[in-house]
């Protein structure tokens, strides 16, 4: 039998823009109102999918959501027609109307947790949809994230679907941007590493205060329950409130796991020694390497402004080594380009890296590693997998004409307001649902 990670990247969505509606993440504060382009980032998203699959690698997509999202919108109070909505939103609230354009959903990291079979008492993959309570802008995603991931694992005897936890602060969930894992191999049994912010019903010291603490202890208690795991063989550690402080609004954007290498910069997290020793207890007769970034080499703030962390650490077939898949704006950083260079010839399981260009997602706080969510599976579970969203070549170019078709160039916050792009959005959505024969999916199908 063998085994796969599989990394679902989110197809970026015809409504990409800059609206700064993350408070803690510094690229969307950075580049509020700025103007977007959607076309370019759709296909450099498409562009990194496809480069590791010609890698070697098994590759997935998501779709996009419907935006804007008018049933969100009509729960709120905004009602006639379509376009009535829309103007109407647009006068009074274009807050609301941003939040129900963001395409936000294009970063899958935070679409789940997802625990491979290896892991789970009942032997199943194991899915709960991420809440994101904490971004009114991305708490709408999770019913649609449920339906697609039904959609793609249906098998019941191989995949098991949990419903988002419930609303509120206290179960603020952010899927799998705060989740890695360490095992010998991707079906062998391994260690969950779930790392929160703060605890919602206990004292919370220390704790961040200037940004918020997305991810509660809580929560991710309670998604070790649903996926049935051993607690024998789950860590929590929390990440350190200065580094949340300091932009890093997520865990992935500060540290990344394969198989037995967690990659960490030395400030990530709360107790590292303790965390690293609960790891390697766990882990058994696995030994586990933990490749520590510097404070001294890598400032907090180049660490997160370059994205170092949020890269992909994968494994290519017929190679020993593994390989780091960075944003480019870490071969732009001196200083990170100095390390990564020492690297490369240091004692650690990480051999090589290669740079990809998601500069539009990065504007907004997202890179490599955001726009991915990791799927562990066996050679039995992939063969029961949607075929229909496993890229391919066929696939890749198909997708690459249905963007060149339907994107605008260039968006700016103002052309939210316009109900000519609610119309081209929905064309472009009811052509891919065409594509991926998924019936009517989007709302605006069902009426
Ligand atoms: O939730 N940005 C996303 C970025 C998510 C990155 N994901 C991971 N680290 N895994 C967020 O903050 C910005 C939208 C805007 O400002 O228009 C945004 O939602």
């Amino acid at each position: 039998m063998s085994a796969y990670e599989v990394n679902f990247d989110g197809l970026i969505g015809p409504t990409h823009n800059y609206s700064g509606l993350s408070h803690g993440n510094l690229a969307s504060a950075n580049n509020a109102r700025r103007v977007s382009q959607p076309r370019a980032a759709a296909l450099q998203g498409l562009n990194k999918m496809w480069q590791l699959t010609e890698l070697g690698l098994q590759q997935g997509v998501l779709l996009p959501q419907q935006r804007p999202h008018l049933p969100t919108l009509r729960a709120l109070g905004f009602s006639g027609t379509d376009q009535a909505v829309i103007e109407q939103v647009a006068r009074s609230a274009p807050e609301l109307l941003a939040s129900c354009y963001s395409a936000s959903c294009m970063w899958t990291a935070n679409a789940a947790t997802v625990s491979p079979s290896a892991d789970t008492a009942d032997g199943k993959v194991h899915f709960t949809a991420a809440n994101l309570n904490s971004m009114f802008h991305r708490s709408i995603e999770h019913p649609s994230t449920s339906r697609l991931l039904q959609a793609i694992f249906s098998d019941g005897d191989l995949f098991a679907h949990h419903s988002a936890l419930p609303a509120g602060a206290h179960f603020g969930d952010e899927g799998a941007a705060n989740h890695n894992r360490l095992a010998a191999s991707y079906d062998a049994p391994g260690v969950e590493l779930f790392v929160y912010g703060r605890y919602a019903f206990r004292d919370n010291k220390p704790q961040a205060s200037r940004f918020p603490s997305r991810q509660t202890y809580e929560a991710s208690q309670a998604i070790s329950r649903l996926h049935q795991l051993d607690e024998n063989a789950v860590v929590y550690a929390q990440q350190s409130p200065a580094i949340i402080d300091a932009g890093a609004f997520h865990n992935d954007v500060v540290s990344v796991a394969n198989l037995n290498t967690l990659f960490l910069h030395e400030a990530a997290f709360v107790d590292k020694q303790a965390m690293q020793a609960q790891l390697q207890r766990a882990a058994g007769d696995t030994e586990l390497h933990f490749v520590e970034v510097p404070t001294a080499e890598v400032s907090l703030q180049d660490a997160i402004s370059s994205y170092l962390f949020n890269s992909q650490l994968v494994s290519l077939p017929n190679s020993d080594g593994m390989t780091l898949i960075l944003p480019q704006e870490s071969r732009e950083n001196p200083a990170v380009y100095q390390y990564l260079t020492a690297l490369q010839q240091a004692d650690t399981p990480i051999k090589a890296v290669k740079f990809v260009d998601v500069r539009q997602s990065m504007q907004n706080g997202g890179g490599p590693a955001c726009l991915r969510l990791r799927v562990a599976l066996t050679d039995q579970e992939l063969a029961a997998v949607n075929p229909r969203f496993l890229m391919n070549d066929e696939l890749y170019a198909r997708l690459v004409g249905w963007v060149e078709r339907h994107y605008r160039e260039r968006l700016s916050p103002e052309d939210l307001a316009d109900p000519q792009l609610m119309q081209e959005s929905f064309t472009a959505l009811d052509e891919l649902t065409q594509i991926f024969q998924l019936g009517s999916f989007y709302e605006f199908q069902q009426n």
